[in-house]
């Protein structure tokens, strides 16, 4: 049976958000739509690997990790976009004048390439100060109109959080355009936990009680893929945890493109994402690349890890 029943997501995004805004996510759809196109060929590309260098963050570059920074830079430098803050990139990319800061994770959850599905995530910021980010000016997760990620499985999959609602979306390869099949996304309630349990061993006493609260009763389910977990939880319900530990004291994940983005969607699913005392959103960001911890999911276990998290040991 043909889609052509169902929504595109230019016709869910008319009239819903800013035409600029739209611009933005419809080229991050059509950069998605090509990075799968990639990663469904890459063993006969010559694209698995590593490139044999670094990023910024210091880890070990894949070159489709390089492939798809280069596919995002080339799809979001459109007009109304201020500046691009990569995971991939050292520094922000000023390209002009625009409204909107595009911080973006054009491959998220390196380490499953080439075995399990990966993804990409985006958030379209207003307010940032004119030039390159440096901090001067903090700015916070409140300050995006538009949070969304893309999981390269079987569908492929957006979700979108525009106007205090969230919806996803599947990438028909028939007519390469992305349709709304899942709207009005709610956060439910709690069934998987989603966290490395491998590192128990680095958490101090209290994210170990709160994590255990949080997971009491859930089925775990991690796959080392944000994205993926996320999905997960949004369409299973659950809780995703990447506490602060011992080998990443501020937490691994970084604010502007992973933490923050996925914060959004989580409170606009009517779920909650805080650090283990605040909500994510209201943390002020002053690094283009800051680090934090996440626990987002159903309200009911987020607040069980808060109240643990925050109990005098
Ligand atoms: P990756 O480093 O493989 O890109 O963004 C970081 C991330 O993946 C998340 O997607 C994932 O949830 C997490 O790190 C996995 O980290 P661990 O291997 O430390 O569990």
């Amino acid at each position: 049976m043909p889609s052509s029943h169902l929504p595109t997501l230019g016709a869910f995004l008319d009239g819903r958000v800013p035409a600029g805004v739209a611009a933005i996510v419809e080229a991050f759809g059509d950069a998605s739509a090509a990075l799968r196109d990639a990663l469904a060929t890459a063993p006969l590309r010559d694209l698995l690997g590593a490139t044999g260098e670094t990023n910024v963050q210091e880890e070990a570059t894949a070159k489709l990790d390089q492939y798809a920074n280069d596919l995002f830079h080339r799809s979001l430098a459109i007009p109304g976009v201020a500046q691009l803050i990569s995971e991939e990139d050292a520094l922000p990319v000023v390209l002009g004048g625009g409204d909107y800061t595009v911080c973006f994770d054009p491959l998220d959850g390196s380490s499953n390439i080439g075995v399990a599905p990966v993804g990409s995530v985006i958030g379209i910021y207003t307010g940032f100060p004119a030039g390159p980010f440096d901090g001067a000016t903090p700015v916070t997760g409140r300050q995006m109109s538009v949070a969304g990620f893309v999981v390269y499985g079987l569908p492929t999959v957006m979700v979108l959080a525009t106007g205090g609602q969230v919806d996803g979306f599947a990438f028909d390869p028939e007519d390469r355009t992305w349709r709304l099949v899942f709207p009005g996304i709610r956060a439910q309630r709690a069934k998987y936990s989603s966290i490395n349990w491998m590192y128990r061993d680095r958490w101090s006493p209290s994210v170990v009680r709160a994590v255990d609260a949080a997971s009491h009763g859930l089925r775990g389910r991690y796959s080392g893929s944000m994205v993926e977990d996320v999905l997960r939880v949004l369409m299973s319900g659950g809780v995703f945890l990447y506490p602060e530990d011992s080998a990443s004291p501020g937490g691994k994940l970084r604010m502007l493109y992973e933490i923050c983005p996925i914060g959004l969607i989580m409170e606009s699913a009517g779920g909650a994402a805080i650090d283990g005392n605040r909500a994510v959103l209201d943390v002020p960001v002053t690094e283009p690349h800051q680090r934090g911890p996440l626990v987002a999911g159903a309200v009911e276990a987020v607040e069980r890890y808060r109240l643990a998290y925050s109990t005098p040991d």
